[in-house]
């Protein structure tokens, strides 16, 4: 017999058990009265003498060796069941619960989702749109064909891809969903569609390179800029609780014409404050009647059909809505900002 490779047999079962009955099993067989190291010593009186002085020394550090794996088996055996039952058996009822966290909705969500419900009780479906977007949907079916110096106002973050197909962008605003509304929608329809834009920014306390947008498109038969203001005074009547005064800028975006920067009178004061940066009046979206080549691109007779549409700055509006001085506060994650709403 080896003894060397006896041991390892041994110690090896010895760690693979796992019940005290079993590791007795093994201790018996290994040095009980009739077992392995019994049988080596009772055999040294057949062993040649040069031998026995060997076999006799290995059968004692064999014994000794599988008693000491034994009781460090036992120990850690015992030690495991104390756990467990620490574990599941002590219950003291008196000791009061640990708090449960709440968490809370990102204000964010919250504006969307009052927005939503706004828009829905006036007839708007909700739609989504993709965030990566076809060049087609971002740019060119809102008449911002390659090359045109609209594109440089929006810097965007261009996809790479494999092979053959469009070329794609994160989207840099939620207008491609005018496209799909189109597309997807029979006229007449209103529809309303928030969500993440990306552009390429150098990033301050206004301009983020990942911030959130709310669309609006509203397809139908001899659609004014009358009903374009009507619609707007409700939307802001709806985020402030209040009637506000707008006024209308002229603004330049390709998918609308004509194009206008709408204005509400402040919310927070009446003579100037630091919001509307002593104006009275605070900028809030742009807005238009839909240019015939986008309601062309979207598959409708521009003859027949008219709409407006307006993109509002969400992540602008909820910064207005809850004083936070700085965009970048909204995407942070970081938890001293979040567990204030
Ligand atoms: C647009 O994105 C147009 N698609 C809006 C539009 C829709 C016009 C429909 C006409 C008809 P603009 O680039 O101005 O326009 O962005 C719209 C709003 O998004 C801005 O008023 C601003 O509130 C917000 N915004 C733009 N860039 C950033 C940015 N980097 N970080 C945070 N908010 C931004």
């Amino acid at each position: 017999m080896d003894i060397d490779t006896t041991l390892a047999e041994a110690r090896e079962r010895i760690r693979a058990c796992d019940d005290a009955a079993a590791l007795k099993a093994i201790e018996r067989e290994m040095v009980g009265k009739d077992g392995v190291v019994s049988a080596l010593l009772a055999s040294i009186p057949s062993l040649p003498a040069e031998e026995r002085r060997a076999v006799g020394q290995g059968a004692n550090q064999l014994k000794q060796a599988v008693l000491d794996a034994v009781a460090e088996r036992t120990a850690a055996l015992e030690s495991s069941a104390v756990e467990a039952q620490r574990g599941a058996g002590h219950f003291d009822a008196s000791v009061p619960a640990p708090a449960v966290e709440r968490g809370s909705l990102h204000p964010l969500t919250r504006v969307t989702r009052e927005l939503e419900d706004q828009f829905l009780s006036m007839g708007y479906h909700v739609l989504d749109g993709p965030e990566v977007e076809t060049d087609f949907y971002n740019f060119e079916a809102l008449n911002i064909p390659p090359d045109h110096p609209a594109r440089d106002s929006q810097d965007t973050f261009f996809i790479e891809r494999e092979g053959e197909g469009p070329e794609l962008v994160m989207r840099t605003h939620t207008s491609p969903v005018q496209i799909r509304a189109m597309q997807r929608l029979t006229p007449p329809f209103r529809a309303i569609a928030p969500g993440k834009t990306f552009r390429n920014e150098s990033v301050d306390a206004s301009h983020e390179h990942t911030f959130h947008q709310m669309e609006g498109i509203v397809i139908g038969e001899d659609i004014s800029v009358g009903h374009l203001i009507g619609a707007m005074k409700t939307l802001l009547r709806g985020i402030f609780n209040r009637d506000l005064d707008v006024r209308l800028r002229p603004g330049y975006f390709p998918f609308v014409e004509p194009g206008f920067e709408l204005d509400a009178r402040c919310p927070f004061c009446e003579t100037g404050c630091s919001v509307c940066k002593r104006t009275t009046w605070i900028e809030l979206l742009p807005c238009g009647l839909v240019h015939p080549a986008v309601l062309s691109a979207g598959g409708l007779d521009p003859e027949r059909w008219s709409g407006f549409a307006f993109g509002l700055g969400l992540s602008r509006l909820v910064m207005l809505r809850y004083g936070i001085d700085d965009v970048r506060h909204l995407l942070s994650g970081d938890l001293r900002f979040l567990e204030q709403f």
